[in-house]
Parts: C-alpha cells; structure tokens; sequence
C-alpha cells in the first residue's frame, strides 16, 4: 500500500469510528462489508502478521493443461505451458476432451504438503481455477470441474485443505478472473481468448452468476483461506470498480483474509507493485521479477517458476541452480518481500523430481538459517558488496555470498555498538569484531560453512 493510500485509509478510518460511535453499535459495525476497507494500521498489521513473517510459499499450478505437457498435435508449442489452450487456439469443445483423461491417481495431498514443509514454505497456494477455467473442486455452478467433468471424482482442494490444516501450512488459493471457457466470459473470443481488445457483453452475468457464487464456495467449504491470489485481471471487461467489489465481497465472507492487487486494476505490469492512487488489494505481485531495491513499508510477493512454465511442460529442463534459488529468496527477503515459488505437478500428480530435490535442499538451508529468513524485516544498513542483509530487533543478519578469502569480512553502515558476533549455524564460537566510525570488520574463519550463504550474525 502506498503512502497516499494509507493517508486516505486512515483518514476514513478515523470518520468511521467517530461516525460508528454516533450512529451504530459496533456489533452493527462488523456486518457492513464496506467497514472492511476501513481498517486502522494495527488492524492491517494484525491480519499482514503470518504472511509477513512467513516470507517463503509454494506456488502450485496445477489443471488440464498438464495432460499436454506443452505438447499440441504433435507439435511443441512455445510460451508457458498453463496457457496452451490460448498459444495453441484450441477450440473450448477440443480443449475440453482432455476433463476425461484427467486422472491423475498419483495425488497425494499430504505428500505434497510435506514436501512445501521440508522446503521451509509456509503457505501454499493453488489454482483453484486457471484461465482455462477448469475447477479443482467440487464446484455447484458448473460441471467443468474435477468431480463431474473428470473420471478422477476427488476433490482435490477439500484433501488439499485437510492435509493443510494437518501439517500447519496456510492454504491459499489462486483464482482466475479472465475464463476461456465460460460464455459470458472469454469463452467467444476463440481463436484468441486473450484478445486484449474485445469485450463480451454479458460478462457482469458471469461475474454475479459464476464467479462470485464460485468464490463464496471456496471460502465457505475450503476456509479459512491465508490468501486470494487473482489474476487475469488485465481482461477490457474488467474494472477498478468491479475489482473494489470483489475485495469488499471476499473480505466480507472472510474477514482477515488477504488478497493481491490482481482483483483490481492497481498493478504496475509485470514488475507487479502497486500504482499510485487508490487501488484494492493488499499487496504488490511482481512476476518472474526482483525488484532492484527495498521497498520499505509496502507488502510485496515475488512469484517465479524454477524452470520456464508455471503449468507443467514435459521438455522444459531449464532448472535454475539450487545456489540461484536460495539467494533469490535471501535477496527478497532482504528487500522486505515474499518468495513464492512455484511447482508444476504432472497429469499424474507428481510434482517433478528437479522441483523437488531443489525445494529439499532449500529446506536444509533454511532448518539451519530459517531465524535469518522467518519475520526478519529489510536491509536497515545499505547494499553490501559481498552479499544481503536482513534484520531482527537488535540484530543483523549478513548473508555472505561471496566469502572473504583474507577472513576479513567488511561491513559499512551499522551504526550502533556490536555486543556480539558469530556463525549462524556455529553459535558457540564467537567472532572477533573492530568497528570505527563507519566500517565494522568481522573475523570469519578462512572457510565458509556454506558456499552458498553463510549467515554471520551481529547482536547489537
Ligand atoms: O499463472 C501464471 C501465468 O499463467 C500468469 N500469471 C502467472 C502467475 C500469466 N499471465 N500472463 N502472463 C503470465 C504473461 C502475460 C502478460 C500480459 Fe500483461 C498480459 C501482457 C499483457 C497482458 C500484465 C498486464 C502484464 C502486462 C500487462
């Protein structure tokens, strides 16, 4: 959220309160949805609280788009693999012939969620629908869905939300406000759904009938959700108004729920951030993007592939290193965001064995260094030459990429007196410290304890 933004917040939060204590109870307050968008600070700090300190989530794109695999009439088609239907033009009546393939009878919900936990994730969400606009539930206003429309016949959001709710992991989902499939939708501007000019005219219909009754299920029956994660949201048809509607109407059935500034009109292209101006949603959704420096006081999600599709391609082995994908999350971290890292499952119900080993190494680090990551906030001392640095009260976090081959780790910017210095994943042994007025230098041991970031801390 912005500085302007939160200036109209609070100044209507403030008119709220004295106009309330005036005119209605507070038991009548809470049943208004409108009152939602009128939260104090301490209200927005106290429901941001687990997302800001979880700082690492599990992307999971996951829908029919994997029985292709990228793959259409034995061709390969370029582009991410969730939007085949699209890149391919695939007819809505041929694209829906893959609903009868979809079974994918290795799905394990708890398997899955046990791989995010070992990763060190605390949140994971889920395509609940795509663009495609086929659904992962048991929805009552279509039958374009896992259980009627697919010989699977499992509800995979309701055994995703139990092993969720067993192993303490947030679920979240992702949600498509853009729908190739659906009539009143984009459904008619085949061969190109994503047509960015046309508008259907019946697509407030599909708003009302379909996708709000379609929200209100999945927040009822799948709840408490972490986050609402639109998307889609670039569509002619959809509006700033429309996207201030849907926030008050998810907020209104849950009230501490978050959600991205895809529900409106607010994000800045694919950097993501929030523009000026009052816009709806809670934060900022750069995509397959960093931005290049801390943003302090606004809320801020990085999401990213490993490879180079989100929905799951068969030929797609461009992996980036497990070195890469840790130093991207300690780089996020140091700049006040989130990292939301994303896995394709297969049409089986696997998730890649690359994705995989890469997460369990992650979460090997993190077992280690997770107090350097978890509710730390941004870079309180300037960019450092050799690595990042993150903060908690009263200590200093420095993330050394690049170890120092003399022992002499050079640090600018801290101001305040060093108590104590040591090894993240050595606390016994202390470090010897000389600071003067603007340069501190740590004596490290000549040899990192991981080449990949070692976490020297700082007590002040
Ligand atoms: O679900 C994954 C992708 O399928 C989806 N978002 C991630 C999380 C995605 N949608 N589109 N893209 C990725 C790329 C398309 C970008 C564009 Fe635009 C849409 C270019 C023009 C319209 C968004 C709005 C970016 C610039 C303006």
């Amino acid at each position: 959220m912005n500085v302007k933004r939160l200036r109209r917040v609070y100044s209507k939060a403030a008119l709220v309160t004295v106009l309330s204590s005036i005119l209605v109870t507070p038991g009548c307050l809470q049943t208004t949805t409108k009152s939602f968008e009128f939260e104090t600070k301490q209200q927005r700090d106290k429901r941001m609280k687990w997302w800001r300190q979880a700082r690492f989530g599990m992307f999971i794109h996951w829908g029919l788009y994997a029985i292709p695999a990228g793959q259409w009439k034995d061709k390969e088609i370029r582009g991410i693999g969730e939007w085949i239907m699209n890149n391919a033009q695939i007819p809505v009546a041929e694209y829906e012939q893959f609903a009868k393939q979809f079974n994918p009878v290795k799905f394990d919900a708890d398997q899955w969620v046990r791989i995010a936990k070992n990763a060190g994730m605390k949140y994971i969400v889920i395509t609940s629908k795509h663009h495609d606009g086929f659904c992962l539930w048991d929805s009552k206003v279509t039958d374009y869905d896992i259980m009627d429309a697919a010989p699977f016949k499992r509800d995979i959001l309701k055994e995703l939300s139990v092993a969720c709710k067993k192993h303490g992991i947030r679920l979240c989902f992702y949600h498509s406000i853009m729908d190739w499939h659906h009539p009143d939708a984009q459904g008619p501007h085949y061969p190109t759904y994503n047509t960015g000019r046309k508008k259907n005219p019946n697509f407030s219909r599909y708003v009302e009938n379909y996708m709000k009754p379609q929200i209100k299920e999945l927040i009822t029956n799948y709840g408490p959700l972490g986050v609402l994660w639109f998307d889609g949201e670039w569509i002619p048809e959809w509006t700033e108004p429309q996207g201030r509607d849907l926030y008050s109407f998810v907020r209104g059935l849950q009230g501490d729920i978050i959600v991205n500034n895809r529900v409106g009109k607010g994000r800045k292209g694919m950097q993501g951030l929030t523009k000026e101006g009052y816009f709806a949603g809670d934060f900022g959704t750069p995509e397959q993007e960093i931005p290049p420096m801390g943003l302090s006081g606004v809320d801020w999600e990085t999401c990213m592939t490993m490879n180079d599709t989100w929905g799951f391609k068969s030929y797609d082995e461009n992996w980036k290193s497990t070195e890469d994908l840790l130093r991207k999350l300690v780089d996020i971290v140091s700049k006040g965001g989130n990292f939301l890292l994303n896995v394709g499952p297969t049409a089986e119900g696997l998730i890649p064995e690359p994705s995989v080993e890469r997460l369990r190494a992650m979460g090997e680090w993190l077992k280690v260094n997770g107090e350097s990551i978890y509710a730390t906030t941004a870079n309180p001392i300037g960019e450092l030459a050799w690595g990042r640095c993150t903060a908690k009260p009263g200590k200093l976090y420095l993330h050394v990429f690049d170890w120092p081959v003399d022992g002499k780790l050079e640090v600018a910017g801290v101001k305040d007196k060093i108590k104590k210095a040591y090894l993240l994943a050595d606390r016994k042994t202390k470090l010897s410290v000389t600071q003067n007025e603007d340069t501190t230098i740590v004596s490290v041991p000549y040899k990192n304890l991981n080449t990949i970031d070692t976490v020297v801390v700082l007590e002040i």
